[in-house]
């Protein structure tokens, strides 16, 4: 037999044998339990990178794992396919969105394959299809039709260089657009929302639903959705009928108010200024207009702002106050105006200090000086002063007591406030699902009926360059008449966030060919949720909020019985390889691509400054990517999977490392080489079947091996994904089998075969080809999961520890069958005690069985 491992070779066969085979397909016999296992799908930009293969490994070891623990497994793959780039290459490169993503698909197809995935491929989707989109637009029309879509004038954020729209968490801490990296401006445009803000309190409690979630991802969602509690507090404004309304987490301080402040934006803004300060107050407006919110609140800067010239009552004291506006209140949050209270809030203390508004201490420390200097705020609990009836309260009461009070007043109560907002989802922009609406003169937005859907995006279209979506170019496209009373009407030219697509496509794999409705109720409630999805950290807060978001509100619609999508989230680290950095450079600035690096004497071709060897995240940019299909073509699938799986845990940053990847290589080769030998040896047993009663030493010390392989795979795999321990596991059982001294024993054969089982999830083509080998005309994939033997655990020698006066003095080997008497029969004879107690008096034996025995000698 040809004794050498051939990955290429054994792999492409395979491959064709499960497809005819259809192992890869989802089984649907529904007498065993489901397991879904899913990764982020990818955005198909033409190449698959090392990420994706950690991703895809990871589910695919955790789906043929489940198939062969008796599971039916649901592990799909789809394409993330609307989004810019698409048209970003249309502009460049003049080819049509459409056809440049369906070719990277086609060939992003053929990477995956490559791999040999168990992915049924029979429920592939790509967003960016009509028979797909056609049911984003129905779902969108089950949120319009539920109230929960609807237009709104809104301040933007617009990315100047790709002339979009772009949500408030596709802005990074700087200010930039996710998208072109520009600095964001702030624009007014009628746009449509989702209004995610009706499910704050779910989506924030039913955090607690999700265990089997890294708690920073869920910390994370519960710091995006920003509940806090507080009061809705209404001060009159003087000569007005109007009140401005703030929103307060500190109702205790609300005898310590200077002024009031208004966002520029607030409606009232213009009323209450008087006519000496409109020119400045307009102007004001006009420049905070164009400051990102980012700007408006950043910690550092000075806080901008100006008296209105009007004047609020404060209701609990009767006190004039004025009316300021300053760009550090945001429309909208809250009510849009806050009540100033300088001494117990440091961004109010700097804003008043600036302006040289009064500071009026109203809580102290517990003993302190009321007349004390401030020099910061006090931003404490403590105790009331100057606050009336509410002198000498505790701060923490005094919350509750002063809303109270307010209630009982009628000019004010409490109230919870979310810092999440709706979710902005049109964009001036053409590779999207059209919003299925049609703009009526007379009957305003109308929905397009359901049986027009879907409402198909031209694929034929002119790029004339960055600006406007060319939809709203195309007149015929564009006029409809009304569905509602046939009134010249027009399409809603804007596209949805392409996060849309991706809030509901786990949905669809359930039933990927409905040509009748999204999925069918029977078939999402049996596969759902997903027991398993992984994916990066990326999308800890936006993806996973938005598809917990579209569960919710389906389930609402009657449309699923879930509460949530993922039952269990597993957030893969990042495949990091070598890369130079330049160490007195910041940011993206300080990576040298390494081809432009010499690495004999490695310098910034730039500066000639010396450069470190660092690992970091692959990226085209750094030019530290490994090519998935160099590895492959070098080692074969399985090497690649091996080591993804075994240099670091799935939830850990991976270091792409040519000599571990060598490493698993050999180990490959190491048991392709004790499988083929053990098939030419003529002696081998030909079953396992009497291997449950190993005779000889070397026989119950293998199959003592062989079952706690088993027993600790199994744990490892069950207990947090830890691969890489179960491949430590692997190599254990393979050195156990090389160093056996049994090769003819039944016991060996059961090795060989467990070895196979084992290893078949991590390395599947080597596992099958050599089960093959052995004789076998099943698959390895379809076998059962192995159970260990615990009487083959049991050994029968422990380690006896001798002890004189409580003092260890050695150990040995001894029977494990040994009782009491025995065990201290047979240390009195063993060299170690004779050496100790030769010629003393032995006052007293204890015997601790299976470990110890000392001996309490006199002298
Ligand atoms: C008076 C006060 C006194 C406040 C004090 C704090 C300390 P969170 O916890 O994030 O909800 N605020 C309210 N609306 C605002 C807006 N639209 N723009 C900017 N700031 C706004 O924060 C609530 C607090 O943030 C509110 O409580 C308000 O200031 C401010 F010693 O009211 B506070
Ligand atoms: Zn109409």
């Amino acid at each position: 037999m040809d004794s050498r491992y051939n990955p290429a070779e054994i792999e492409e066969k395979w491959h064709k044998t499960w497809d005819e085979l259809g192992l890869n397909r989802t089984d649907t016999n529904s007498a065993k339990p489901k397991f879904y296992s899913l990764g982020m799908f990818p955005y198909p930009s033409g190449s698959l990178h090392m990420g994706h293969v950690r991703n895809y490994t990871i589910t695919d070891v955790i789906a043929r794992l489940k198939r062969m623990q008796g599971y039916r497994v649901l592990h799909p793959m789809g394409w993330d396919a609307f989004g810019l780039p698409a048209e970003n290459a249309a502009i460049d490169r003049g080819v049509l969105p459409g056809k440049w993503t369906y070719q990277n698909i086609e060939q992003m197809r053929s990477q995956l394959k490559r791999l040999g995935l168990f992915i049924d491929w029979e429920r592939e989707l790509a967003t960016c299809s009509p028979d797909y989109y056609r049911w984003t637009q129905w779902i969108f029309l089950q949120f319009f039709h539920a109230g929960l879509a609807y237009q709104k004038e809104a301040a933007v954020n617009w990315d100047p260089v790709d002339q979009t729209v772009v949500a408030n968490e596709q802005v990074d801490s700087e200010g930039r657009s996710w998208r072109s990296g520009a600095i964001v401006e702030r624009k007014l445009l009628r746009q449509w929302f989702l209004k995610i803000t009706d499910y704050a309190e779910e989506l924030l409690q039913d955090l607690d639903k999700l265990p089997g979630w890294p708690e920073r991802v869920k910390l994370m969602q519960a710091n995006w959705i920003g509940k806090s509690t507080g009061a809705y507090l209404e001060f009159p404004i003087v000569d007005s009928q109007d009140k401005v309304a703030v929103y307060t987490t500190r109702p205790d301080t609300v005898y310590g108010v200077s002024y009031v402040v208004l966002a520029p934006e607030h409606p009232l803004t213009m009323q209450v200024t008087t006519p000496e300060n409109k020119p400045a107050v307009a102007a004001f407006i006009k420049e905070v207009a164009n400051q990102s919110e980012l700007e408006r609140t950043a910690e550092d800067k000075p806080k901008r702002g100006m008296p209105t010239g009007g004047y609020v009552i404060n209701p609990f004291t009767g006190e004039k106050v004025p009316i300021w506006i300053a760009d550090y209140v945001l429309y909208e949050y809250g009510t849009g105006a806050v009540m100033g209270v300088p001494a117990h809030d440091a961004r109010d203390f700097k804003f008043a200090k600036e302006q040289n508004l009064p500071i009026q201490v109203v809580i102290i420390p517990e003993g302190g000086d009321p007349a004390a200097k401030l020099t910061a705020a006090y931003t404490e609990p403590g105790v009331l002063v100057n606050s009336q009836q509410f002198d000498g309260m505790a701060s923490g009461d005094a919350k509750q007591a002063i809303t109270e009070y307010a209630q009982t007043q009628g000019f004010g109560q409490p109230r919870v406030q979310y810092r999440l907002r709706d979710w902005l989802i049109s964009r001036q922009r053409y590779w999207g699902a059209p919003i299925p609406i049609i703009h009526c003169p007379e009957c305003g937005a109308v929905p397009v009926p359901e049986a027009d859907l879907p409402v198909v995006l031209p694929e034929e279209v002119e790029f004339s360059g960055r600006g406007g979506s060319p939809l709203a170019k195309l007149a015929d496209w564009v006029n409809v008449p009304c569905p509602s009373c046939g009134t010249p009407a027009k399409r809603e030219t804007d596209t949805m966030d392409t996060f849309i697509d991706s809030s509901w496509y786990y949905l669809r794999f359930t039933d990927a060919k409905n040509e009748t409705q999204p999925f069918a109720r029977e078939k999402v409630n049996d596969f759902m949720p997903v027991d398993q999805y992984v994916g990066g950290i990326e999308h800890a807060i936006l993806h996973l909020l938005y598809s917990r978001f579209f569960t919710k509100v389906l389930r609402d619609r009657g449309l699923l019985n879930f509460d949530e999508p993922f039952q269990r989230l597993l957030t893969q680290g990042m495949v990091q390889g070598l890369t130079y950095m330049n160490p007195n450079k910041a940011d993206k600035d300080k990576w040298v691509p390494t081809y432009l690096v010499d690495p004999k004497d490695p310098r910034d071709p730039k500066t000639g400054e010396p450069l470190k060897l660092v690992y970091a995240t692959m990226s085209k940019s750094k030019g530290n990517g490994v090519a998935p299909e160099d590895v492959i073509a070098k080692y074969g699938v399985d090497t690649a999977r091996m080591f993804i799986l075994f240099k670091a845990p799935p939830e850990k940053d991976l270091e792409w490392d040519e000599a571990d990847v060598e490493g698993q290589f050999r180990f490959l080769n190491r048991v392709w080489r004790l499988v083929t030998e053990f098939i030419n040896n003529p002696q081998a047993a030909k079953d396992s079947h009497n291997s449950t009663h190993p005779q000889s030493k070397s026989e119950k010390d293998l199959r003592r091996s062989i079952h706690t392989a088993i027993k600790e795979i199994s744990e490892d795999v069950e207990d947090g994904y830890q691969f890489n321990t179960a491949i430590s596991e692997l190599m254990k059982l393979s050195n156990a089998l090389a160093d056996a001294d049994c090769q003819n024993s039944p016991v060996y054969r059961e090795g060989i075969e467990t070895l196979l089982i084992l290893l078949a999830p991590f390395a599947p083509h080597i596992s099958e080809e050599l089960w093959h080998l052995l004789g076998n005309q099943d698959s390895v994939h379809t076998q059962n999961w192995l159970k260990h033997d615990p009487a083959a655990l049991i050994t029968d020698e422990i380690t006896l520890v001798i002890q004189i006066n409580g003092k260890r003095r050695g150990d040995l080997p001894a029977p494990a069958s040994l009782d009491k008497t025995g065990l201290e029969q047979f240390a009195r004879e063993s060299e170690i005690a004779k050496k100790y107690i030769e010629g003393k008096e032995i006052k007293k034996v204890i015997v601790v069985p299976g470990k110890l025995v000392n001996f309490v000698v006199a002298g």
